[in-house]
């Protein structure tokens, strides 16, 4: 378990990799039930639509991203998913063995009309000081291009915080079309891990099924955010090794 040290080095050097295979086709049609089933329970009572405000302005036709934040609170199975030793193991390999969630995010790109991402960075929506944000995201089924299918600038971590120029925080379209970035098309059950700080998005979905995927927000404990910024419910939980930090922060608690 855990990444290859050929898997490491090039994690390293592009800023993302992808590990085939992480759960059976089985187990991945279940999630994939699971979150259609969730998806179809949370439309009932509100709007989770979460397309980009930029997609929404460039865009001829109305697409949709069905999404939602923190699914581990909405069902067992993705509590256990993220604590599932085979996608930890994946980010301790970069984290190091202590690893903590930030959030997760159900994404559904229905057929046809799934929204795409523009280009961007994840770092300016929750900078942290030594930069160990990092994140999981999962296929549920299978992902050819035609789907919306993740896309990455490799190598493009190394280049530090961009400057944003969209109000949604994403990168210049002119400078950064989706079309710069590689495809990565993918099978149910496959996991790509990519530093917060690398240029990513994902194209629309034309195909004629839906794209699920749930993507896992992990840092190291220790990496504190430098702005108070995106928290939510689950934030801070350990997913695998401990919070070294938590004894003094009780310890000040007590004393106060
Ligand atoms: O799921 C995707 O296609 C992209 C998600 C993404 O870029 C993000 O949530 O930051």
């Amino acid at each position: 378990m855990g990444l290859s040290p050929e898997q490491k080095r090039f994690y390293d050097d592009n800023g993302y990799v992808v590990i085939r295979g992480v759960l059976s086709r089985e187990e991945a049609e279940e999630y994939r039930r699971e979150l259609h089933g969730l998806a179809e329970r949370l439309q009932k009572i509100q709007e989770i639509d979460a397309t980009w405000s930029s997609v929404r302005q460039g865009g001829a036709k109305k697409t949709v991203i069905l999404h939602c934040h923190d699914v581990q609170f909405q069902s067992a199975a993705m509590a256990r998913l993220i604590v599932d030793p085979r996608i930890t193991s994946l980010a301790a390999s970069v984290i190091g063995p202590n690893v903590q969630l930030h959030h997760t995010k159900m994404f559904i790109k229905p057929p046809e009309k799934g929204s795409p991402f523009p280009l961007h960075q994840d770092y300016p929506y929750f900078p942290h000081q030594k930069n160990s944000m990092m994140a999981a995201v999962i296929y549920f089924d299978d992902c050819p291009e035609e789907k919306g299918c993740f896309r990455v600038v490799p190598g493009s971590h190394k280049l530090g915080p961009l400057p944003i120029q969209q109000d949604d925080l994403s990168l210049s379209p002119e400078e950064w079309p989706i079309e710069r970035a590689t495809p990565l098309p993918g099978k149910a059950g496959d996991v790509i891990l990519f530093s917060y700080l690398i240029i990513h998005g994902s194209g629309l979905n034309v195909s004629n099924e839906a794209r699920t995927t749930l993507l896992i927000q992990m840092r190291d404990p220790t990496d504190p955010p430098t702005v108070k910024a995106h928290e939510s419910r689950g934030q801070g939980m350990m997913l695998a090794g401990i919070d070294p930090s938590c004894c003094t922060t009780r310890v000040v608690e007590i004393e106060a």
